[in-house]
């Protein structure tokens, strides 16, 4: 039996995906709502299924507003903005879009870490503002010989590893336990992580278990020669200790694609040479959220015809 619940969309989606989505099945936008929490109470009776991003979620209150929600299906693999305690105890079923994305993410990760290491964007002003015809750009560190510890091993992270593989450098790395059939070193304390490395590499989802997990000590001991690649989530790094310390020459550089109160970036950061700044956009290429949203819809379609989810959340 097609099920017609009306979905409710807490965030536009990449537009082809939020386009056909919305010329399947009714579609309610409550990012447009002029009074949210009225659509919330009119939706009640019969809303069970809720598309979302991994940037907006759904919390905890939102979704006790909808008693007959059966489905958050998100669209990112990141679920830290989604209240997933909340739907386990309520039965509701949650799916992102994991693997489609992980390759483009780690990508972005190797050409943030070159970028920030070989000032790449500084390199380009250079050039275009006229300075090399008066002088040679200032040497810049090297990727080779350095040591890079990745900070949570699980798709992403393992991807960036195999690149850091073919760049030659050494790589260690933390989790939460050791995996017997990882060859490259564990560190249990990422403090100690962090002492090993030259960069360090956040690759860990976000959320309460990963808050502040880069924190001062850890960036502290990456120290002044160091560099912070951040693809994860802005929770998982102490923010102001970061911008302090990037700022008075403890660490020495930071690529950065995701911070902790987006699109809100740090006004520091905008003025710093050590620094690259990108706007969240791992997963930001047309095949690849064309894949994410492939994965939402099909997710959606499955639920309407009452057949087995296709990503669930394990
Ligand atoms: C999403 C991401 O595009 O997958 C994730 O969790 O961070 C990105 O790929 C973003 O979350 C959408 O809000």
């Amino acid at each position: 039996t097609m099920n017609t619940s009306p979905i409710l969309l807490m965030a536009p989606l990449y537009p082809p995906t939020q386009q056909e989505l919305e010329s399947r099945w009714t579609v309610r936008r409550l990012f447009e709502a002029a009074d949210a929490d009225a659509l919330l109470d009119e939706l009640a009776a019969d809303c069970r299924v809720v598309v979302t991003t991994g940037g907006r979620g759904i919390d905890a209150a939102a979704m006790a507003r909808l008693p007959k929600l059966e489905l958050v299906a998100c669209f990112g693999v990141g679920v830290d903005a989604i209240d997933v305690d909340y739907c386990k105890a309520h039965g509701i079923a949650v799916t992102n879009t994991p693997d489609v994305l992980t390759e483009d993410v780690a990508d972005l990760a190797l050409a943030l870490l070159l970028a920030t290491l070989r000032r790449i964007p500084a390199g380009d002003r250079f050039v275009r503002e006229g300075r090399w015809l008066k002088g040679s750009m200032p040497l810049t560190q090297s990727l080779q010989g350095r040591k890079v510890g990745i900070v949570g091993l699980g798709r992403i992270g393992m991807a960036i590893a195999r690149r850091c593989e073919a760049f030659g450098t050494p790589i260690g790395w933390h989790g939460p336990r050791a995996k017997p059939d990882v060859s490259w070193p564990w560190f249990d304390d990422v403090v100690a992580l962090g002492r090993w490395a030259d960069v360090l590499v956040a690759a860990c989802p976000g959320g309460a278990a990963t808050r502040g997990l880069v924190s001062r000590a850890v960036l502290e001991a990456l120290g002044p020669d160091g560099v912070f690649v951040n693809i994860a989530r802005g929770s998982v790094v102490d923010e102001p200790a970061m911008v302090e310390l990037l700022g008075n020459g403890k660490l020495g550089s930071a690529g950065l694609d995701v911070f902790d109160d987006e699109p809100n970036v740090p006004a520091a950061l905008l003025t710093m040479e050590n620094v690259v700044l990108q706007p969240h956009v791992g997963s930001g290429t047309h095949p690849t959220r064309t894949a994410m949203g492939r994965l939402v819809l099909d997710n959606v379609a499955a639920w309407m015809e009452g057949k087995p989810l296709v990503t669930p959340l394990p």
